[in-house]
């Protein structure tokens, strides 16, 4: 026994010292201790020892079995340090400056759009303007004359969070801390995500863009917005586009209007994107409310100015002929990463 018991010890040694990776000590723990292993099938040939040596060989079995367990034991634990180390120093090694080897990401097409819009309005001396998502009810109606109880609130259910405030359902919920933040003379456009308690169908989404823009000066009229309203449309598709203005009401501007755009997905001869009226409504504007301008604090004696409220979703839709809104927020990369800038 105790030759069986020296050379299983031997063995265990010099596989101990080529022991390379964790791998390798996982296999040296099932050869030696395993449920067939070395030292484990000593203790099955105990039977067939003399009684009266039998307990002095079980506690060399014993003590051979605790001597591989902590060779084993230390082993990895090296093994385990030396490979950690290995692995900080490559991470150190990299150079994470390096230009992605990886194909690279695409602009969503309504941050294309964005973009291209925002860069028409600043050539025209518009302050782009940043705002929040979660609003309070005076900034997303009362501000913008529309009362408590106002019938012109149901048009624009959205989100509400248990504090009273809501997410905000039109970029114009922005107007009042914008004209506060400047006074007039102003010009600012303002992007943002906006929220609608609303059944969605191909060309409306709970969630979506709009472009709000204000422009406040001693002598602003309704043919400055025409003009602001053609340039844009003009700019961004790069050819005359048929647009129709008619009267639209909302509380915040007098007169208002609804700026609609010949559906480009089916060239005006109707489809399911335009609701098969050949029309989308992509713009409604207006002049402001003298009530709206006296909660911005500014004069509406002295000055008035022009509103709009762009889709900026509907107008991805149709620089891209994207035939339902829905695409948009799908996060199906192979219909949205197809686009690139200009
Ligand atoms: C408004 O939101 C007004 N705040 C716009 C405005 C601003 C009017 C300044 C006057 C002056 P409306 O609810 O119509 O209006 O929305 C404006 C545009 O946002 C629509 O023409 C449409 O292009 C887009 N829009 C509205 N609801 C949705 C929806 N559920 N999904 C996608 N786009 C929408």
């Amino acid at each position: 026994m105790e030759r069986t018991l020296e050379s299983i010890r031997q063995d265990f040694d010099r596989d101990l010292a080529n022991a390379a990776s964790s791998a390798d000590y996982e296999q040296l723990k099932v050869a030696y201790l395993g449920k067939k292993g070395r030292v484990t099938e000593l203790f099955k040939e105990l039977k067939n020892v003399e009684p009266s040596q039998k307990k002095e060989a079980g506690q060399l079995i014993n003590t051979l079995r605790a001597e591989v367990e902590e060779k084993l034991a230390a082993g990895a634990e090296k093994c385990r340090q030396a490979e950690e180390e290995r692995l900080v120093n490559e991470a150190e090694a990299y150079d994470f400056t390096r230009p992605a080897e990886a194909e690279q990401g695409s602009l969503h097409p309504i941050t294309l759009v964005q973009r291209e819009v925002e860069e028409i309005f600043a050539s025209m001396g518009f302050t782009i303007e940043d705002y929040l998502e979660v609003v309070d009810e005076y900034k997303n109606f009362e501000s913008l004359n529309i009362p408590k109880h106002h019938p012109a609130r149901d048009m624009q259910d959205t989100y509400y969070l248990d504090n009273g405030q809501l997410l905000k359902s039109h970029t114009s919920a922005a107007q009042n801390a914008i004209m506060r933040k400047y006074g007039a003379p102003l010009r600012a456009i303002f992007p943002g995500r906006c929220f609608r308690n609303e059944a969605t169908d191909a060309s409306h989404e709970n969630t979506f863009f709009q472009m709000e823009g204000i422009m406040i000066d001693t002598d602003i009229s309704i043919s400055n917005l025409i003009y602001f309203m053609k340039t844009m449309l003009s700019e961004v598709f790069h050819r005359e586009v048929k647009v129709r203005l008619r009267p639209g009401f909302f509380p915040f501007v007098e007169p208002g209007f609804e700026l609609d755009i010949s559906c480009l997905i089916c060239g005006g001869d109707g489809c399911p994107t335009c609701k098969q009226s050949g029309w989308l409504e992509l713009c409604p504007c207006g002049m402001i409310h003298p009530n709206v301008l006296t909660a911005g604090g500014i004069d509406p004696e002295k000055y008035t100015g022009f509103a709009f409220g762009l889709g900026l979703t509907r107008l991805a839709m149709m620089k891209y002929g994207i035939k339902d809104i829905r695409t948009l927020n799908s996060g199906n990369l192979k219909a949205l990463s197809q686009f690139t800038a200009r």
